[in-house]
């Protein structure tokens, strides 16, 4: 029997294994120019990625949204890491510009106080979710300050920032220019009539003033070469071609300040204190200063990879790039692009009072369960909706009964009284059929021991959900081998009988095995539960280690005779349904969950 070599279903055009991928390819390699181009320092070191996710305003508290982010570059992190790479993985805290300062002066206290009370909410949210974030950036730090500075510098001296004027629309909620193609028409709360973005549906305003502006027009046809000689350079493709188009037009020249009368609260141009920073320039350095900007970011700034929300895609697809050009610095290796969470089929917003709190929900269905349902749901391409009962069905069907229940089975004294990880019997399960497997006990063994690769993919390309929806289907087939030969009727008397069993339990818990190691980016802490029951240590959890089922392939299995664990605890409790009222009679609770 040969393991078939797998063909995986792509949703996007194309998609490229780790080896070939998180490497750059030569057109990549292009836009590795810049001052010390060719030195050492520059040259690209492969088994370091830097990972961020966006930073956050602080002008309210974290949404379901901001967790996704952060789960998302989280599992990337953790799975670079499972691969033998560095990885440096930041997150924090967008707290300058006027959204945050019309915010602090509403809650009546001054911006600092006003951004380290709500970035404390950010960072308490994260280690609850155990975000393991190398690095937290907040932009009000002086390390901050003196990168944005610098930054500034190098592309004034560059001349490519002049003093402007700029007349156009404004949004502050979004702290963005606008087009007058890229407006509407609404009424406000007084019935006035007023001027929105078409896209966040926010506010805006004539601004005329006098700025510096970024020469962004000279950057189009270097962006265009930079997308179509880097196909993989922003994912989905969709989103890809989303940037492409926005280069089809010309790009007028970006104002990159405001008037310090207007906007104090930010970082001052240098030279000019009558002028900020645009909280956006401001915003992107964050990147930079993490990685050790202006003098020692040359390992980390090599392979990066952005994790950001679709809403976002501009400033990191288009100006980002641009400004990094301009800078002469490398260009993101990838920028990941994510849909939107809607609540009960609507944009979450403060207004309509429907922003689910990802605290709260971490506490009720558990750190691992609202990480495992956000990635196994959150489709990169489309929105998708959040409703707790979604979250109940789905967890409890996946973790505790299906992946917990798979555990429990292959771990119950009743079945292994031993507590060991069982034999393999060859000649019960041979190479060729023959033995007491059946055929479609062997399509299992193909579709695990092909799921490392298929996971690879998914996990590189961000799909997380299909890597997830793969692990789901196998172990919904292990189940079903196990069920299949029902090992617990086997005569306990007969040896033959006992090594078949001990054979079931033993390409059970290896399945188990795989699934768990490859399940540690996304559930670290059920991953590491499910291993630590399978004798598992810490040290045969990464991917090298995979191997699966070596006796099958004769040869040894370092797992085979060695002690269970000893923490046989519920790998995942049963959720009770959100939606039923505590107080009414069990009878009801039973029959809604049946639904
Ligand atoms: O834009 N669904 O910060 P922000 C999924 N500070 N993800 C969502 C979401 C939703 N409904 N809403 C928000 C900013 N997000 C800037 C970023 S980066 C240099 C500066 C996520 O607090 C998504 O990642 O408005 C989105 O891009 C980000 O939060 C916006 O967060």
């Amino acid at each position: 029997m040969r393991f078939p070599v797998v063909t995986v279903s792509r949703s996007c055009k194309v998609v490229h294994r780790l080896k070939q991928s998180s490497f750059l390819s030569p057109a990549s390699a292009l836009w590795r120019h810049g001052s010390v181009a060719g030195s050492s320092q520059e040259r690209k070191d492969v088994r370091s990625h830097y990972i961020t996710t966006p930073i956050f305003y602080v002008n309210a508290s974290p949404h379901l949204g901001h967790l996704h982010s952060a789960v998302m570059a989280d599992c990337l992190h953790r799975y670079k890491l499972l691969q033998g790479f560095n990885s440096k993985f930041a997150t924090g805290t967008d707290e300058h510009g006027l959204k945050i300062q019309q915010a602090a002066e509403a809650a009546g206290k001054d911006p600092l106080t006003f951004c380290t009370d709500v970035s404390e909410r950010f960072k308490h949210l994260f280690s609850s979710c155990n975000i393991s974030y190398t690095d937290y950036i907040r932009t009000t730090e002086q390390r901050h300050r003196q990168a944005v500075e610098h930054f500034w510098s190098v592309l004034w001296n560059k001349g490519l920032i002049y003093k402007g004027h700029y007349e156009g629309w404004y949004s502050t909620q979004d702290e963005s220019f606008l087009t007058p193609s890229q407006l509407g028409d609404a009424m406000d709360s007084l019935g006035n009539q007023i001027k929105v973005s078409l896209e966040s549906g926010h506010k805006v305003e004539w601004m005329k003033e006098e700025n510096y502006m970024f020469r962004l027009s000279a950057f189009r046809s270097q962006l265009l070469d930079w997308l179509q000689g880097n196909p993989r350079a922003v994912q989905p493709e969709c989103f890809h071609q989303l940037a492409l188009q926005w280069l089809q037009h010309d790009l007028p020249d970006l104002s990159v300040s405001r008037q310090s009368s207007r906007l104090q609260w930010g970082i001052s141009v240098p030279g000019d204190p009558e002028q900020t920073i645009y909280v956006w320039l401001d915003a992107l350095v964050n990147y930079l200063t993490v990685a050790g900007y202006p003098d020692k970011h040359h390992q980390w700034w090599n392979v990066v990879h952005h994790i950001v929300g679709k809403d976002i895609l501009k400033f990191h697809a288009v100006y980002w790039p641009a400004f990094l050009l301009g800078a002469g610095l490398p260009l993101p290796q990838t920028i990941h692009v994510h849909s939107h969470w809607t609540a009960e089929g609507k944009k979450m917003s403060k207004s309509l009072g429907n922003v689910v709190d990802p605290l709260q929900r971490s506490q009720m269905f558990t750190a691992d369960g609202m990480r495992y349902f956000l990635l196994r749901q959150g489709v990169p391409e489309s929105d998708c909706d959040y409703t707790d009962l979604k979250v109940f069905k789905l967890l409890n069907a996946e973790l505790a009964d299906s992946l917990g229940g798979l555990l429990n089975r292959c771990t119950a004294p009743v079945l292994n009284p031993a507590q060991v990880y069982p034999s393999f019997c060859p000649q019960s399960f041979p190479r060729e059929q023959g033995g007491r497997a059946v055929a479609e006990d062997y399509h299992m063994l193909n579709a695990v021991k092909n799921l490392p690769s298929v996971v690879e993919q998914h996990y590189e390309s961000m799909h997380t959900y299909k890597a997830l929806e793969a692990i789901s289907a196998c172990v919904r087939q292990t189940n079903g081998f196990v069920q299949r030969h029902a090992p617990w009727k086997l005569d306990k008397r007969d040896s033959k009988e006992q090594r078949w069993r001990d054979t079931i339990i033993h390409v059970s818990l290896e399945c188990l095995r795989i699934y768990g190691t490859l399940l540690q980016p996304v559930m670290p802490e059920i991953s590491n539960k499910l291993l630590s029951r399978l004798g598992v240590e810490p040290g045969e959890r990464s991917w090298a280690a995979l191997n699966f089922l070596p006796r099958f392939q004769g040869t040894d299995c370092p797992f085979e005779g060695r002690a269970l664990g000893s923490d046989s605890g519920v790998l995942f409790s049963r959720l009770e349904n959100p939606n039923v009222d505590k107080h009414e009679p069990k009878k009801a609770k039973k029959a809604a969950k049946l639904k």
